[in-house]
C-alpha cells in the first residue's frame, strides 16, 4: 500500500510570530536576526521584507541597506520554541509518526490515520485550519507518497500553501523543476550535474544511474532514485532516531575560534533541549567541520555516561574543536551530533544500580530550571551571558 506523508512548514516562522504578537508589525517588513552591524545575519524575513530581496543568512548590514525602514528584531529562541511545541502537539493528534526537522517543520506519516481522520487531504486542510485558529499563524502543507515529494510539495505553493503530488503526477509536476530544488543538491553537486547537462529533475531521472554513481558516489544513486519519485526513508520520530544533531552553514566562512565556539553553544543548546524534550540521553558527541574546500572532518568522543546536559556536551565538543581546529582555517560548516542514545527511563534504571544521586549532576538542575521557565513563560528569563552578547551568525539546518 502506498504511504501518505504530510510535510508541514511554517511561513516566515520567526517573523510571523513577532507579527502575531505585535499588531504594529503586521503588514510591515520585519527582519529577525543578529545585530545590525558586525557579524549579525538575518535569521528570517517576513514576506513583506522579502520583496526587498532580503533572505535568511544575508548579513544584517546588507538587509539594512536594502530596507532601512524595516523593523529589525533580535532572535527570541525561547518564544519560537514554545510556539514550536504547540505546533508539534497539533501534529501529534493525527499520528504518532511525527518527525520534527526543525522548529517549524515536520513530516507526518498518516498512512494509518485515514480510518480515523479521513483522507490525507482532509488531514492536511484540518491541520492548516487548526494552526490558524489556535495559533494565528499560517503553514504550508505538502502531501505525497514519500518524504522527498512531500517536502517539494510544501514549497510549491508557499506561503499559506496546500499542494499534493501523487506518483502519477511526478512527470508533470516534479520533472520540470531545477535540480537545485532537490534536498542534497548544493552548489558543488549542481556544478557536477551541470557538466553533464543535467539541470532539471526530469533530466536527472533519465540519466544513467551508473554514471551518476561514478561521478557523485553513493549520493548519485540516491539522487537518481529521488528524481524518479522513489524515497523509502521512513518518517522517524526522534524517539526512534539514532542520533540528534544540528549543523550550520555560514554565508561567509569563519576563521575565528571564539566565534565557532559560540555557534557551537547555540547548536548544543538546541541538541540538549531536543534530547530532553524527547526523554533521551546520549553518550557519543561528534563534531563536524567542513572547510572552504569542502573537506569534511568528523571527530567523536564517547563520554563516561549518558547525558542530555548542555554543559557536558558543550565541554566535550569544545575539546574536540580545540584538538582538531587549526587556527586560521576557513570554516564553512560546523555541526554537532549526539548519538548512542538511550531512553531516559532505561538510563535511570541503570543508574539506580549505582545510586541515582551521584548521577544527578548539578548542571542537570540548571537545565531543568531553564526548561521549566522556557516551557512556562516562553521567554528566556535566564540565558547564558555569552549567548546574549553574540549575534546568531548561522543558517541552521538539521
Ligand atoms: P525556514 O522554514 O527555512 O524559513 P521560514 O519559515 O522563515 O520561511 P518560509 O518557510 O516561509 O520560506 O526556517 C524556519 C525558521 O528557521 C526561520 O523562521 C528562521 C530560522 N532560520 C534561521 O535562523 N536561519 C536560516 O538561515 C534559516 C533558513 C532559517
Ligand atoms: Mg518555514
Amino acid at each position: 500500500m502506498e504511504r501518505a506523508v504530510i510535510h508541514v512548514d511554517m511561513d516566515a516562522f520567526f517573523a510571523s510570530i513577532e507579527q502575531r504578537n505585535n499588531e504594529a508589525y503586521r503588514g510591515q517588513p520585519v527582519i529577525v536576526g543578529g545585530a545590525k552591524d558586525g557579524r549579525g545575519v538575518v535569521s528570517t524575513a517576513s514576506y513583506e521584507a522579502r520583496k526587498f530581496g532580503i533572505h535568511s543568512a544575508m548579513p544584517m548590514r546588507e538587509a539594512v541597506r536594502r530596507c532601512p525602514q524595516g523593523i529589525f528584531l533580535p532572535v527570541d529562541m525561547a518564544l519560537y520554541r514554545q510556539v514550536s511545541s504547540q505546533i508539534m502537539a497539533i501534529f501529534a493528534t493525527y499520528t504518532p509518526l511525527v518527525e520534527a526537522i526543525s522548529l517549524d517543520e515536520a513530516f507526518l506519516d498518516v498512512t494509518g490515520s485515514q480510518k480515523l481522520f479521513g483522507s490525507p487531504e482532509d488531514m492536511g486542510r484540518e491541520i492548516k485550519k487548526r494552526i490558524w485558529q489556535e495559533l494565528q499563524l499560517t503553514a504550508s502543507v505538502g502531501i505525497a507518497p514519500n518524504k522527498f515529494l512531500a517536502k517539494l510539495a510544501s514549497e510549491m505553493d508557499k506561503p499559506d500553501g496546500f499542494y499534493t503530488i501523487t506518483s502519477q503526477e511526478l512527470a508533470q509536476k516534479v520533472w520540470p523543476l531545477p535540480i537545485t530544488k532537490m534536498m542534497g543538491v548544493g552548489a558543488k553537486t549542481e556544478q557536477v550535474l551541470r557538466k553533464y547537462h543535467l539541470s532539471t529533475i526530469g533530466q536527472l531521472a533519465q540519466a544513467d544511474p551508473a554514471l551518476l554513481e561514478k561521478r557523485l558516489g553513493k549520493p548519485g544513486r540516491l539522487l537518481y532514485q529521488l528524481a524518479n519519485g522513489v524515497d523509502k526513508r521512513p518518517v522517524e520520530p526522534e524517539r526512534a532516531a539514532k542520533s540528534i544533531g544540528r549543523e550550520t552553514t555560514f554565508k561567509e566562512d569563519i576563521t575565528d575560534c571564539y566565534m565557532l565556539e559560540t555557534v557551537l553553544m547555540d547548536l548544543c543548546d538546541d541538541v540538549a533541549y531536543t534530547l530532553r524534550r524527547n526523554h533521551l540521553r546520549g553518550k557519543t558527541v561528534t563534531l563536524k567541520l567542513r572547510d572552504k574546500n569542502f573537506k569534511t572532518l568528523t571527530r567523536s568522543e564517547t563520554l563516561s555516561g549518558y547525558t542530555a546536559n548542555f554543559e557536558r556536551i558543550y565541554q566535550a565538543v569544545c575539546a574536540l574543536l580545540g584538538a582538531n581546529y587549526r587556527q586560521g582555517t576557513a570554516i564553512r560548516l560546523i555541526g554537532l551530533n549526539v548519538s548512542h542514545l538511550e531512553k531516559e527511563d532505561a538510563v535511570v534504571e541503570q543508574l539506580d544500580l549505582f545510586g541515582r544521586a551521584e548521577a544527578f549532576h548539578k548542571n542537570d538542575a540548571l537545565d531543568v530550571v531553564l526548561d521549566a521557565l522556557n516551557n512556562k513563560y516562553g521567554k528566556q528569563t535566564v540565558k547564558r551571558a555569552r549567548q546574549m552578547k553574540t549575534e546568531t551568525p548561522e543558517n541552521e539546518d538539521t
